[in-house]
């Protein structure tokens, strides 16, 4: 088996604490498996960059980072990866921010992984570039010379041409793209997304699962990322997580919670999220002091204005809500801002009788997943999700609802709150085989599978410099 290198913007090391995410977990074991390498940022920030590398291996997991400094997190992870692309490629051009330093410092640092990279790889390692971070990571590494076999994949959504095309320099990016073998997507909309863009903005041409622009053909695919159903299942029903569903159950006196939990973004539409509940609450008053809705949303890229302009306004909807229907001994919405770990996450799951996932935009969405997971099957909860999110194409026995819509989502909440347990177990049955059959190592092998069996083109790599 071929040695894999991962690279991506942060490293995730294995721990024993089982507080990773199915991605981390699933990606350390490929890398366990083939004794490759996980190639990041330190998350640490230095004075000087020197490309100084930190090895290390943690259960069989060899890891490689550097160290960045200020001016590349403010340009390069701040700046061009969360205030240009991420807003923009979740449809949010009206938060896109468009600054020539950001985009000079996305390129800087990819070259910095590039240099890092390069006297790691050897000829016949796979490599696999992650996420919107590094785009271009692979284009700099064929002009080094690297012929290997190189796949990319974005977990976040592509945008419609429409919208890309306000990106200046759009073409320059996507075009590096074509340095891949292998490139992939959530779902098929993305990939129809990108197929679309090709086709009206680089004259290219796409022919089943392949690709063409100029004299470069790649594969672009759709492999939906699973969750490790197993482990999670497993988790929801061990000590922690019981001892939480108990705390939990406790302090609900037979309430009903809806939960959510999301990083505080605003593509996960918690504003529209508190809105659709408050509009329950006006029009269900019969249903007041019997349910909660338990929001659990840690704070993240605190640096990044419309971060800290999401979480003003969530304080403030939040508090206005429980002001207008609290009573003495009630409140309407729990409103949390820590991280949990994920077997004390997933008694949280189960004690939950809906779980309320809204993004406005997602890639896929997890805690969907998650959430279907850690149900009882005897006495599933019932999921509502958005259709906007990626796991809306797989998980189709929830209910499906419009984030944008306050009336549809009161509406589902009653349906749900009022579900027969007969309809519950149908639906939960229908989404827990799927989240059990696309799990998190069909995603890895529906990837990996389609990168290992391209055959090596060594035709199509200019040598380097030759084309300036
Ligand atoms: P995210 O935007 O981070 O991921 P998501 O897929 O929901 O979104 O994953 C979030 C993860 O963080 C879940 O595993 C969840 O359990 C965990 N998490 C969230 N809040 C937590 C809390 N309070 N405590 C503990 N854990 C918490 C990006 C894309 C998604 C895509 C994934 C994977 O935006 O669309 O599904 O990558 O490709």
């Amino acid at each position: 088996m071929s040695r894999l290198i991962v690279i991506s913007n942060r490293v995730s090391r294995p721990n024993k604490s089982g507080n990773q995410g199915g991605l981390a977990v699933a990606l350390a074991q490929a890398l366990r498996e083939s004794r490759g390498t996980w190639i990041g940022w330190s998350g640490e920030v230095t004075d000087n960059f020197t490309g100084h590398i930190g090895f290390s291996e943690d259960d069989g997991v060899k890891t490689a980072t550097i160290d960045l400094e200020e001016q590349d997190v403010d340009e390069y992870y701040n700046g061009y990866a969360n205030k240009t692309l991420w807003p923009l490629f979740h449809f949010r051009i009206d938060l896109a921010e468009y600054a020539r330093d950001f985009e000079g410092g996305y390129n800087r640092v990819n070259q910095r992984f590039a240099d890092t990279a390069a006297p790691l790889i050897e000829p016949e390692d796979v490599i696999w570039v992650h996420d919107y971070h590094m785009i271009p990571l692979g284009q700099m590494l064929r002009d080094r010379g690297h012929r290997n076999k190189m796949g990319f994949f974005l977990h976040i959504p592509w945008p419609p041409t429409r919208l890309l095309v306000s990106l200046p320099h759009h073409s320059k990016l996507v075009s590096t793209l074509f340095a891949y073998d292998v490139v992939g997507f959530h779902t098929e909309e993305w990939l129809e997304s990108f197929r679309h863009y090709v086709e009206r903005e680089m004259g290219g041409s796409v022919n089943g699962d392949f690709v063409t622009v100029g004299d470069r053909t790649i594969q672009a695919v759709a492999c939906p990322i699973g969750i490790n159903a197993k482990e999670f299942a497993d988790a929801a029903v061990s000590q922690p997580a019981q001892d939480m569903h108990e705390q939990v159950r406790r302090s609900l006196q037979d309430r009903a919670m809806i939960v959510g939990v999301d990083r505080l973004d605003y593509s996960k539409g918690l504003e529209e999220r508190f809105t659709g509940y408050a509009r329950f609450l006006k029009d269900h008053p019969d249903y007041h002091r019997k349910v909660v809705l338990t929001q659990i949303a840690p704070p993240s890229r605190g640096e990044v204005e419309s971060y800290q302009q999401i979480r003003a306004t969530l304080d403030a909807l939040a508090g206005r809500i429980n002001g207008q229907y609290s009573d003495v001994d009630w409140s309407p919405i729990r409103y949390v801002n820590q991280g949990y770990p994920r077997d004390k996450l997933a008694g949280i799951y189960r004690s939950a009788r809906i779980g309320l996932v809204t993004p406005l935009r997602d890639g896929m969405n997890l805690v969907a997943k998650e959430y279907v997971a850690a149900q009882n099957p005897d006495d599933p909860g019932v999921l509502i999700l958005s259709r906007f999110a990626g796991a809306a194409m797989q998980l189709k026995d929830a209910l499906l609802i419009n984030p944008y819509s306050p009336e549809e989502m009161s509406d589902a909440i009653l349906r749900a709150l009022s579900m027969p347990l007969e309809e519950r177990q149908r639906r939960w049955r229908a989404m827990m085989d799927s989240v059990e059959q696309q799990d998190i190592s069909w995603w890895r092998q529906c990837f990996t599978g389609r990168l290992m069996a391209v055959e090596r083109d060594t035709a199509r790599v200019e040598p380097e410099g030759a084309d300036g």
